[in-house]
C-alpha cells in the first residue's frame, strides 16, 4: 500500500492529462472518421533504461581491494571494498537499482591516495534515444557530495558533448564563474548553463546529500511555483528557440572532479576517507517523440516511439513511405488544448499524383504540358518530383530519395576542374594534368600553382645539370656560370665575358672551387 502511494505520488506531477492521445474516432456530418491531435509518451523513470560506463577503466574500488573511512568516523578504517566479494563490491549497477529495503547501494570510487593528483571520474548515461527532461536529474552521494563537478549532456548519441551544469563549492575558484542559482533566472535566460554552489558545501554526509539539475524550477518560470500553468510552459516551448532543445539530451555525463572535503582542506596523512559514492541517479523524462506518438517502448535494447500521423524512425522523425506528399514536420502544442498534428499525407491525396519526396510543399499544374509539378524542391533537389540533384551536386548512394542528404555538393576544384558538376559518384572533371575525385591534385609529372603544371624539373628524369638544384618543381637554381632551364649552358660560352675571373675553365671543375671557397670563407667567419 505504502509503495502504491508512492507511485502515485511520483505520477502526479507527470500526468498532466494533455497531449496523452493522438487520435480518436468521432462522428461529424460526413459520418465517422478519425480526428488526429499532437501526442506525447508519458514521463517514466528512465534510469531503468539506461547504459552506464564509468571512466577512467580502474576507477572503480575493490580491484585489489581497499579499505576505506568516512567523514564522520575518519580514525576507524575498517570498511572495505572488493570487487571480488558481492557483500563488498561496489559496481556500477548500484547507482540504478531500486533500494526499497531501506539500505542503500552504491557505486563507489577508489580513495584518493595518489593525492595531489586529482581524483576524476566520469560517469556516461546512454540512452541512444532522445529524451526529454520533465522532471530534475537527481543525483544521491552517500559520504558527501562533490566539491566540484559538473554535468554535461549530448543530443547526438555521444558524438558531441555541452557542458549542462557546473557545480562547486567556490564557483569564481573553480570555474571562473558567478555563482547563480536557477530560482534567480528569467524568462530570457531559462536556458541559460549556469554555476552553482548550493549542492556543493559541505553540509555533513548524512544531512544533504543530493545534487540536483533544476528542471522544474526552470519550467516554473514559465507554468508558476507549482506547474499550474502548463499551457504557457507548452506556448513558450514551441516559440522560444532552443528551448525544447535544451531539455532534450540522448546522453548525460557527471564529471566528478574533486571529492567531498568534510568540510576543511585535504587531510594528506588519512587519503582514505576522500572519494564518491553515487547511490542513485534519477531522470524523469519521456522519449522525444516530435508530438507523433503516446507510446515509447523498449525493443532491442533501446528505447522506441510507436509512431503514429504515418510517420516513423525512432523519433518519428520522418514520413513512412508512400506518405511523403509534403515535407515532415513535428507536432505542435498550439493551439491549445489539442495541438496541431501536422500528419504525414499520402501521396496522390492532392493533384492526383505528385510525389516530391519531401522536398516541396506545393504542386503546380502546368497547363501547355498537362503534368502536375513540384515547386520551389529544397535539399538541392530539382525535377518533377524533385527526383534529381540539382547541377553542382549528385545523389548520396546510402540516403534515400526522401532524405534530406540527399543530393551532395560536388565541390570541385574550381581551378583544377572544367566546370562544377561531377557525376554520380562524386567525380569532377579535370583539367589536363589535374587529378583526384575533386581535381585539387596533381597527376605524377605535375606540379601545383594555381592550376597543375608539367615539372620542370625533377630527382628523375628532368634533374637540373651542373650542380643546380631543383626548387618545388618549378625551376632549376643554378650555380653562378651556368644558366638554361637546367643549367645545362655554360654562361661563358654563351657570352664570353661572363668567363672573366671565374676561376679554372672547366663547369663543374669551377662549381668545386667554388664550394672551397665557401667553405673557406665560413672557416674565416667562425674565428
Ligand atoms: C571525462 O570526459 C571528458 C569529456 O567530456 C574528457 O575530456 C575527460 O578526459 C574524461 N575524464 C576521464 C577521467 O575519463
Ligand atoms: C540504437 O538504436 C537504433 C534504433 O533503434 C538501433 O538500430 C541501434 O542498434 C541502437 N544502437 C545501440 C548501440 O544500441
Ligand atoms: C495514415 O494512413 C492510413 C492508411 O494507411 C490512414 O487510414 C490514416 O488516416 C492515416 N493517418 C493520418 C494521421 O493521416
Ligand atoms: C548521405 O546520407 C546519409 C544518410 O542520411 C548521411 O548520414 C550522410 O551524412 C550523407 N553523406 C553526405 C556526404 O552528406
Ligand atoms: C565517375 O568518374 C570516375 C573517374 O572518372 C570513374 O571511376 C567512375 O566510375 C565514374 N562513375 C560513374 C558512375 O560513372
Ligand atoms: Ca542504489
Amino acid at each position: 500500500m505504502l509503495r502504491l502511494v508512492a507511485l502515485l505520488l511520483h505520477c502526479v506531477p507527470l500526468a498532466m492529462g494533455q497531449y496523452d492521445i493522438c487520435k480518436s474516432w468521432v462522428t461529424t456530418d460526413d459520418g465517422p472518421s478519425w480526428e488526429f491531435y499532437a501526442c506525447q509518451p508519458k514521463a517514466m523513470r528512465m534510469k531503468d533504461y539506461v547504459t552506464v560506463r564509468v571512466d577512467p577503466a580502474g576507477i572503480t574500488c575493490g580491484d585489489p581491494p581497499e579499505r576505506f573511512c568516512t567523514h564522520e568516523n575518519p580514525y576507524l578504517c575498517s570498511d572495505e571494498c572488493d570487487a571480488s566479494n558481492p557483500d563488498l563490491a561496489h559496481p556500477p549497477k548500484l547507482m540504478f537499482d531500486s533500494e526499497d529495503e531501506g539500505l542503500a547501494t552504491y557505486w563507489q570510487s577508489v580513495t584518493w591516495r595518489r593525492y595531489p593528483e586529482p581524483l576524476l571520474a566520469n560517469i556516461t548515461l546512454s540512452w541512444n534515444k532522445s529524451i526529454e527532461l520533465t522532471d530534475d536529474i537527481v543525483i544521491t552521494f552517500e559520504y558527501g557530495r562533490p566539491t566540484i563537478m559538473m554535468l554535461e549532456k549530448s543530443l547526438d548519441n555521444g558524438r558531441t558533448w555541452h557542458p549542462y551544469q557546473y557545480y562547486a563549492d567556490d564557483c569564481m575558484e573553480a570555474f571562473s564563474m558567478p555563482a547563480r542559482r536557477v530560482r534567480d533566472l528569467s524568462t530570457t535566460s531559462a536556458n541559460r548553463v549556469l554555476c552553482t554552489e548550493e549542492y556543493s558545501r559541505w553540509a555533513g554526509s548524512k544531512k544533504e546529500k543530493t545534487v540536483r539539475f533544476e528542471v522544474r524550477d526552470r519550467f516554473a518560470i514559465f507554468a508558476g511555483p507549482d506547474l499550474k500553468n502548463m499551457d504557457n510552459l507548452y506556448t513558450r516551448l514551441e516559440s522560444a528557440k532552443g528551448l525544447k532543445d535544451f531539455f532534450t539530451v540522448t546522453d548525460l555525463r557527471m564529471r566528478l572532479l574533486r571529492p567531498a572535503l568534510g568540510g576543511t582542506y585535504v587531510q594528506r596523512e588519512n587519503l582514505y576517507k576522500y572519494f564518491y559514492a553515487v547511490s542513485n541517479i534519477e531522470v524523469t523524462g519521456r522519449c522525444k517523440c516530435n508530438l507523433h506518438a503516446n507510446l515509447c517502448t523498449f525493443k532491442e535494447g533501446s528505447l522506441q516511439c510507436e509512431c503514429e500521423h504515418n510517420t516513423t524512425g525512432q523519433d518519428c522523425g520522418k514520413c513512412k513511405k508512400n506518405f511523403r506528399s509534403r515535407s515532415w514536420r513535428a507536432g505542435s502544442y498550439l493551439p491549445l488544448p489539442n495541438g496541431s498534428p501536422n500528419a504525414c499525407a499520402a501521396a496522390g491525396s492532392a493533384f492526383g499524383n505528385c510525389e516530391c519526396y519531401g522536398h516541396s510543399n506545393r504542386c503546380s499544374y502546368i497547363d501547355f504540358l498537362n503534368v502536375v509539378t513540384c515547386v520551389s524542391c529544397k535539399h538541392n533537389t530539382r525535377g518533377q518530383h524533385c527526383q534529381h540533384c540539382r547541377l553542382g551536386f549528385y545523389r548520396n548512394s546510402s540516403a534515400e530519395l526522401d532524405d534530406e542528404n540527399v543530393c551532395i555538393e560536388c565541390n570541385c576544384n574550381q581551378i583544377g576542374s572544367m566546370h562544377d558538376r561531377c557525376n554520380e559518384t562524386g567525380y569532377c572533371e579535370c583539367r589536363e594534368g589535374a587529378t583526384g575525385p575533386k581535381c585539387d591534385d596533381c597527376l605524377p609529372n605535375y606540379y601545383w600553382r594555381q592550376g597543375c603544371f608539367p615539372n620542370v624539373c625533377d630527382d628523375e628524369l628532368l634533374l637540373c645539370q651542373n650542380g643546380g638544384t631543383c626548387y618545388q618543381n618549378q625551376r632549376c637554381i643554378c650555380p653562378v656560370g651556368f644558366k638554361g632551364v637546367l643549367c645545362q649552358q655554360s654562361r661563358c660560352e654563351v657570352d664570353k665575358k661572363d668567363c672573366d675571373g671565374a676561376p679554372g675553365a672547366g663547369g663543374s671543375l669551377g662549381t668545386v672551387a667554388l664550394g672551397v671557397l665557401a667553405l673557406q670563407l665560413r672557416a674565416w667567419g667562425d674565428l
